[in-house]
């Protein structure tokens, strides 16, 4: 059993709030990423955060602390809830995440594993492990992997413990709600909803199936 977060990757603002609207009783919360936010700003982020959805910005922060803490400052303060960073930047790039996020109350997602086929090719063999173990060193909230791999999913559960594992792959890129969601804390679905003729039918739909 698991959450649904929509990953919503429209490129228009009006767009974007439209279907966040549609969708939002069957949803857990809604990601927003560069190509919403390049295009929209990033008060849409506060709008989204409106229609009472919590938002996590997936920023894929990766900088040095410094520019990490900036940018998750901005983040927290545009009304979002949560922040996803990459760990391989190091510890103390990190660490600079989670503490904005603490500092606002929100929660820090640490990229462990990447859903597509080039994400085997170096996050797996151990990359991963670390990085779930850096996650957890720096008291992150949870951390990403792939539910294209349930396996892999299953092997950094080991690791991570109870903290949580948002997973993204399903829909799109070939993954479904049944492979990960006794595994997760919540699965990320984007083109499978937004880019639905009936965006709301298919949020409804990936709802009872995350369940
Ligand atoms: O394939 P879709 O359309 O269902 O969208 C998946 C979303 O999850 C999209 O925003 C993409 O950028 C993101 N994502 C992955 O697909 N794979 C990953 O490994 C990681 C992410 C991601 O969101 O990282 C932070 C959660």
């Amino acid at each position: 059993m698991s959450a649904l977060i929509l990953a919503l990757d429209a490129t228009s603002r009006n767009e974007a709030l439209a279907i966040a609207e549609s969708t939002a009783r069957y949803i857990d919360a809604i990601k927003i990423g560069y190509p919403l936010v390049l295009g929209a700003g990033l008060s849409v982020a506060g709008e989204i955060a409106a229609l009472g959805v919590p938002v996590i910005a997936d920023f894929k922060v990766a900088d040095i602390p410094n520019t990490n803490t900036l940018i998750c400052d901005s983040v927290f303060q545009a009304g979002c809830s949560a922040v996803i960073c990459h760990a391989f930047p190091g510890s103390d790039s990190l660490a600079a995440c989670v503490g904005s996020a603490h500092d606002h109350g929100g929660e820090c997602f640490v990229v462990c594993e990447m859903s597509h086929p080039g994400g085997a090719e170096w996050f797996s063999g151990g990359v991963a492990e670390s990085f779930c173990m850096m996650a957890a060193g720096a008291g992150a909230d949870g951390i990403i992997a792939p539910a294209t791999r349930p396996a892999r999913v299953a092997a950094l559960r080991e690791l991570i413990g109870t903290r949580k594992i948002y997973s993204p792959g399903v829909g799109a890129q070939g993954a479904s709600p049944e492979d990960v969601k006794e595994l997760v804390d919540g699965i990320i679905v984007g083109r499978a909803i937004y880019g639905a003729a009936d965006p709301a039918a298919a949020a409804a739909e990936y709802s009872r199936r995350c369940r």
